[in-house]
């Protein structure tokens, strides 16, 4: 028996914008234990995401950025398929899995501060689904479009139900001049069903440039004219974001990097199925299939 596809997307249809019919605070989330308070978990709930400041200390985040750094010294031009490049320049846009390339980032991925507060909000054991570091290069950073990560999740991964959260930490300044990590308030209580159909082997593109699974203008006005727009993250600070909170960034042509580093955790409860769109699943690096739960940090 197929799973029903509640949030149908990419299905030759018209642009739409349909209703969440999951929580966004999952199991007993509001419960204490958590390092989130219930006010902190009330934000999250209306907004779609939650901005905690100087979770790092500035040595924290200055370790962090070395490693950073020093992954981009080890993959440049390793060809690997875990490294994405800014199409045109060359540059490092991205490094997926990179919870599995580095020791100090597998490590963060355990910290409490992230690992706790992600099962907190979904409410149960988590697994590590995808993590990241865009760049963002000065200068020649490209944008990321507006999309919800879920609908790509969903449609190419086979996330059945909205219960991942990613967790963002600034690595270097996100001001309003360098593509700041844009977020749409209120955004995560609608579905935005995208038009078209999934090209085969979507991810050798999107990740450059996506253009399917991109929310209609119409729909994005809609969006921003309810819940504004919030550009988010001073060095060291934590962006929690649903999986389904629309946002996108601009391209950086300061001289300022803008590097955020991403880990999406998904609860154990919600494992990845056959990708919606009927294809075949996306390679691990970018959409893990190992659902063992995620320990502490020892
Ligand atoms: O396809 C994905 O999984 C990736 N694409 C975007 C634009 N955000 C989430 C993730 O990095
Ligand atoms: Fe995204």
């Amino acid at each position: 028996m197929t799973t029903p596809d509640l949030y149908p997307s990419r299905v030759g249809g018209e642009a739409e914008l349909l209703s969440r019919k999951d929580p966004v605070l999952h199991g007993a989330a509001g419960a204490e234990g958590g390092p989130l308070s219930r006010a902190e978990l009330a934000s999250f709930e209306r907004a779609g995401f939650l901005v905690l400041e100087n979770c790092f200390s500035a040595d924290e985040v200055a370790a962090l950025r070395e490693e950073a750094s020093q992954l981009r010294e080890r993959l440049a031009g390793s060809g690997k398929p875990e490294v994405i490049t800014e199409s045109g320049s060359g540059e490092m846009r991205s490094v997926f899995a990179i919870h599995r390339s580095s020791a100090p980032f597998a490590r963060l991925a355990r910290h409490p501060h992230l690992l706790d507060a992600a099962r907190q909000i979904l409410g149960s054991a988590v697994y590590v689904h995808q993590s990241r570091i865009n760049y963002k290069p000065a200068f020649r950073g490209r944008e990321f479009y507006w999309h919800s990560d879920f609908e790509t999740w969903h449609v190419e991964d086979g996330m059945r139900r909205m219960r991942a959260v990613s967790v963002s930490v600034s690595l270097l300044e996100n001001n309003v001049h360098n593509g700041p990590l844009l977020l749409i308030p209120g955004s995560h209580r609608y579905f935005a069903s995208c038009p078209g159909l999934t090209p085969e082997r979507h991810y050798e593109r999107s990740l450059q440039q996506q253009e399917y699974g991109v929310p209609a203008p119409a729909i994005l006005e809609d969006l921003v004219r309810r819940g504004g727009l919030e550009p988010v993250g001073p060095p060291g600070s934590v962006v929690l974001f649903d999986c389904n909170t629309m946002h996108g960034s601009n391209g950086n042509i300061t001289p300022w990097p803008r590097s955020n580093l991403f880990l999406v955790y998904n609860s154990v409860e919600n494992p990845l199925g056959p990708p919606f769109s009927g294809q075949s699943p996306r390679p691990a690096h970018i959409a893990s299939r190992d659902f063992t739960p995620l320990d502490g940090d020892g």
